[in-house]
C-alpha cells in the first residue's frame, strides 16, 4: 500500500485575513509534503466542501471571542487520502474518500470521547476556527478523527453532511421525537433546515417546516413535510406561534429545532412548544439568548437542549441516510474561487439548501 501520492507544492487556499475583510484567494499556499507529516497526520485532497453558516460568523466576526486569523475557513469537507504520516497506525489507505468535520480532533480517551460525546473534548481541534480548514485544495487533517465516506456517496453530496447533515441529526436525537410526534423546524430551507426535514420525515415525524419565501416553500414542500408556515406571512410573532399550535392539535409541536439565523426563532419556540415540548438549540449568533418566563417554562414542563455539531458516530449514522438514499442534500455546486460571494449571498438570505464549493 503507497504511503502518499504525488502532491504539488502550493495550492489553492482561501484565507481570512481579518473580520470582514476581503478573503484572500491564495494560490501559492504551501502545501504540507507527505515526509513533513507527523505520525497520527494524513493529507486530504479536498474535492468539495460546503458553505455553513457558521463561516459566515466568523467572517463577520459574530462571535463570543475574536477568532485568530489569518486562517483558512471552512469545515464540511469531502476529499480522498493522498498520504499518510510514517508510523501512523490506521485503516485507511491512500485513494479513500473521507470528511473533515468541524471537530478536528480530540483525545479519545477522556469521558467525553469514551460515551459518543467527543465534541465536547476539552481538546478538540475545530477545523475553520481553531485551525485552517477545508476552503483549500490541500489539508492536513487527523488520521484517527477523518470520518470515512461510504461508497457511492458522490462527494458534492456528502459534504454538506459532515456539518450540516451530523449537526441536524444529532440535535434530533436530542429531541427524542417519536414517530407520529409534531416537530417544527425554523430556519427548515437552509443548509442544516432541509437536511433536519429530511432526516426527521425519513424518522417518522409530522414536520412544520418554518421559513421565508417561495423557494424556501418550494423546498420544504418537496420533501413532503405536512405544514409550511412563511414566517413573512404573519404580522407578529404572537401570530405565528398561534399558527403553529393550531397546527400541532391546538397545542404545539412536541419538539422544535431551531436552526433560523435570524428572528425571535427561540422566543417563539419556547411558546409555542407544547407542554414537556423539548427545543434543540441549533443556531448560533454572538449576544443572543434564550429567554423563557419561569413559570410558564416550569409550568409546561419544558426542556431546552443545547446541541453541538455531533459525535463521530453521529457522522456515521447521518451519512448512511444519504448512502440509503433516504436523505438527498439540495446542493449548488459552484467554485472554491467564489466562497466570499457565497458568503454574501448567504448573509443576504438568499440561498436554499447548501452551496458546495468545487476545490479543484
Ligand atoms: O453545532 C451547532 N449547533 C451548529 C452547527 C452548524 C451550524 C450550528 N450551526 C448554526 C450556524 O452557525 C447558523 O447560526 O446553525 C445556523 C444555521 O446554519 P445554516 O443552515 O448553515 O444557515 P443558512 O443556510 O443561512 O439557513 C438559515 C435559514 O434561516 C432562515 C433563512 O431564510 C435560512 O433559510 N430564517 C431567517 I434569516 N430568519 C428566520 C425566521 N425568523 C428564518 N427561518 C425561520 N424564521
Ligand atoms: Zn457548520
Amino acid at each position: 500500500m503507497p504511503l502518499s501520492a504525488e502532491v504539488p507544492a502550493h495550492a489553492l487556499a482561501c484565507v481570512y485575513e481579518g473580520v470582514g475583510l476581503p478573503i484572500k484567494l491564495d494560490d501559492k499556499h504551501p502545501v504540507t509534503q507527505p515526509q513533513d507529516l507527523k505520525q497520527g497526520e494524513v493529507l486530504v485532497k479536498l474535492e468539495y466542501t460546503g458553505v455553513c453558516h457558521t463561516d459566515l460568523h466568523i467572517w463577520k466576526g459574530d462571535t463570543p471571542f475574536p477568532v485568530p486569523m489569518p486562517l483558512v475557513g471552512g469545515h464540511e469537507g469531502a476529499g480522498h487520502v493522498v498520504a499518510i504520516g510514517e508510523g501512523t497506525d490506521t485503516a485507511l489507505s491512500v485513494g479513500q474518500a473521507v470528511g473533515v468535520k468541524w471537530i478536528a480532533d480530540t483525545c479519545s480517551t477522556c469521558s467525553y470521547c469514551m460515551n459518543g460525546a467527543d465534541q465536547h473534548c476539552a481538546k478538540a481541534g475545530v477545523s475553520g476556527m481553531l485551525q485552517d480548514g477545508t476552503f483549500a485544495q490541500y489539508m492536513v487533517a487527523a488520521a484517527r478523527y477523518v470520518t470515512p465516506i461510504p461508497d457511492g456517496i458522490p462527494l458534492e453530496l456528502a459534504a454538506p453532511v459532515l456539518c450540516a447533515g451530523v449537526t441536524t441529526w444529532s440535535a434530533l436525537k436530542r429531541t427524542n421525537a417519536k414517530p407520529g410526534d409534531w416537530l417544527a423546524i425554523s430556519g427548515a430551507s437552509g443548509g442544516l433546515g432541509h437536511l433536519a426535514v429530511q432526516y426527521a420525515l425519513a424518522i417518522g415525524l409530522r414536520v412544520v417546516a418554518i421559513d421565508g419565501g417561495d423557494d424556501k416553500r418550494k423546498l420544504c414542500e418537496g420533501y413532503g413535510v405536512d405544514h409550511f408556515v412563511d414566517f413573512r406571512d404573519y404580522k407578529s410573532g404572537a401570530e405565528l406561534i398561534d399558527a403553529v399550535k393550531a397546527i400541532c392539535d391546538g397545542i404545539g409541536p412536541h419538539a422544535a429545532l431551531v436552526c433560523a439565523t435570524g428572528g425571535n426563532a427561540y422566543g417563539q419556540a419556547i411558546e409555542f412548544l407544547r407542554a414537556r415540548g423539548t427545543l434543540a438549540a441549533v443556531a448560533l449568533a454572538a449576544n443572543t439568548k434564550i429567554e423563557a418566563e419561569v413559570f410558564s417554562f416550569i409550568g409546561k414542563g419544558l426542556t431546552v437542549a443545547g446541541s453541538y455539531v455531533g459525535s463521530r458516530q453521529d457522522a456515521i449514522e447521518a451519512l448512511s441516510f444519504v448512502a440509503r438514499g433516504k436523505v438527498r442534500p439540495n446542493v449548488q455546486v459552484e467554485a472554491l474561487k467564489d466562497v466570499q460571494s457565497v458568503l454574501e449571498r448567504m448573509d443576504r438570505g438568499q440561498i436554499s439548501g447548501r452551496i458546495v464549493l468545487k476545490c479543484h
